[in-house]
């Protein structure tokens, strides 16, 4: 199961090819309507105030309604990129963005805006987990859901997962909306930004998907997860915290009820375990901000650079529904390669006597 995406935010249009898609998956436009407004723009006042139809037009892979096993084609048009001339922008390189490193690789500058960098790219990784999601859902009963875990300092007090979707930050602390909210305004009247963790929870793989060696179930989500803009870390499960554990403290110890903790994120030896799969993404504050900051312009002089334009105060906050869809990707394609080598779940792959299995 593979995906490529192609378009830029001020082309006239994106979309992406889905290869792989198992036939007869019933997919209709109106399927991608729900993750496409949790991840769009200008839904909250949080968030860039783009305002995108986000409307998604299924060229090729799905006949009367079902995927026919060919690649699918989809398609959204830009209907709101205001392509006004950003040459200004071209000519320096904005403290922490991408500009700087697309420019000494490739020499050329799109000034219509972030083109190929912009976080609108991610909006076709969203429609295609959504076959995804809903292949995994179907065939299988997993559930992919994630949430704000982290913004700036903030962590959440309590946790209820239906408190997610009741607030623009996907924040699982329903009394701590309204501090988030004065907290995001503030930053955002002060031209900054901030960074954030989400995390995202797989229910119901079953035991047995990913690789021992290469292909990894981990560390496909690792590279799948670092592949959304502006992600600086990933953790599977404990991450960075069993640095401080013991063994006694990290292991999840095994009763014939199952599991009695989940520090390994339902990955053990890069297979699931049949735990949930846990993963954790730290995403960077937003590098297209107000205040001005040192950088060069292209003859190498010093210059003070602000961004001005539609920009998010933290795409953290937009993050949720992006790094679900990666891990519903990368899971799809794992699911499919178990398959091919183990057979299918239930169809118990033959025990060697003495194996113990
Ligand atoms: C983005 C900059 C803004 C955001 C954009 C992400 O857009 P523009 O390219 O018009 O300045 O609005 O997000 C989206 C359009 C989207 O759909 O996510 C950036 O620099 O990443």
């Amino acid at each position: 199961f593979t995906v490529t995406t192609f378009g830029e935010s001020h082309g006239p249009a994106i979309g992406c090819v889905v290869d792989g898609c198992p036939p007869g998956l019933a997919i209709a436009p109106e399927d991608f309507r729900a993750d496409l407004d949790r991840r769009a723009t200008g839904r909250s006042r949080h968030t860039s105030q783009r305002r995108e139809a986000d409307e998604v037009e299924i060229l090729s892979g799905v006949y009367e309604g079902r995927t026919t096993g060919t690649p699918i084609g989809l398609l959204i048009r830009n209907t709101d990129a205001r392509s006004k001339d950003y040459r200004e922008l071209t000519e320096t390189f904005r403290p922490g963005h991408a500009d700087y490193t697309y420019w000494h690789k490739y020499g050329i500058r799109d000034p219509r805006g972030g083109g190929r960098s912009s976080a609108r790219e991610t909006t076709m990784r969203v429609a295609a987990a959504v076959i995804a999601k809903k292949w995994l859902a179907e065939r299988y009963g997993v559930r992919v859901r994630g949430h704000l875990a982290q913004i700036g300092a903030l962590v959440p007090r309590r946790f209820d997962w239906d408190a997610v979707e009741d607030n623009p930050f996907f924040w699982p602390d329903p009394d701590m909306v309204a501090e988030l909210e004065g907290y995001v305004d503030a930053l955002r009247k002060a031209g900054d930004s901030v960074g954030a963790r989400v995390t995202v929870v797989a229910d119901g793989v079953p035991v047995g998907w990913g690789e021992p060696v290469y292909g990894k179930l981990d560390a496909e989500l690792a590279s799948a997860l670092m592949s959304i803009n502006a992600v600086k870390g990933v953790e599977i499960g404990a991450g960075f915290a069993a640095v401080a554990q013991t063994g006694t403290q990290h292991r999840d110890e095994i009763t014939p009820e199952g599991f009695l903790s989940n520090h390994a994120g339902g990955i053990l030896g890069g297979i699931a375990s049949g735990q949930p799969v846990v993963a954790s993404i730290a995403l960077k504050p937003t590098s297209s901000i107000l205040v001005p900051g040192r950088s060069v312009n292209l003859a190498g002089e010093p210059v003070q650079v602000r961004t001005i334009g539609r920009h998010d105060p933290c795409v953290g906050i937009r993050a949720t529904p992006i790094a679900e869809a990666m891990v519903a990707l990368v899971l799809i394609d794992q699911a499919l390669r178990h398959r091919a080598q183990c057979g299918d779940v239930g169809e118990v792959a033959p025990r060697v006597p003495g194996s113990r299995a």
